[in-house]
């Protein structure tokens, strides 16, 4: 998987940047979501692009640091080419997702998801074929009153 962190994205676009904050797609998050959504000061977490690319590229398991994900897909292969999407509802213990209930879901490019993705474990499975892609923009957002995170995971990702 190649990732490029927010900060990088920043520096290149001002389109991304722009979009993220957008107060539609902010009243539009609040409104699915119930409680206001609110963007995330940290830069490099904050909008992140993921690539897989090569056969066997995957997103392990994992739970986010920030509230809400809003994945929006590039590109994306067949369903049939892996890449798919993996979560348990309700469920943040990442062994949930070899246990019953755990949901498997294809994205086309142009689709979005929005995904509770602190309290929800969620990886994607591995690319099985040559040739195909899947390229995903990641938006984090926030909550009031949400802790900062406890890991440097992403950091590590993405920096
Ligand atoms: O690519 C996806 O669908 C999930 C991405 C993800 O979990 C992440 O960037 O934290
Ligand atoms: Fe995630």
């Amino acid at each position: 998987m190649t990732t490029l962190g927010g900060h990088h994205i920043a520096q290149e676009s001002t389109l991304i940047s722009t979009l993220y904050r957008n107060t539609g797609l902010l009243a539009l998050l609040t409104a699915l979501n119930g409680e206001g959504v609110l963007p995330v000061a940290e830069p490099v977490e904050r909008h992140v692009l993921n690539i897989l690319h090569q056969p066997g590229d995957t997103h392990g398991a994992h739970t986010d640091d920030y509230p809400l994900a809003l994945v929006l897909f590039i590109e994306a292969p067949q369903a049939s080419g892996g890449g798919l999407l993996e979560f348990n509802p309700g469920r943040r213990d990442l062994r949930s997702l070899d246990e019953p209930g755990t949901c498997r879901l294809h994205h086309r490019a142009g689709d979005a998801y929005l995904l509770r993705s602190d309290l929800t474990a969620h990886r994607v499975t591995p690319l099985d074929r040559t040739g195909t892609r899947r390229t995903v923009l990641n938006f984090a957002y926030t909550i009031e009153d949400h802790r900062a995170p406890a890991t440097d995971s992403a950091q590590r990702l993405y920096t």
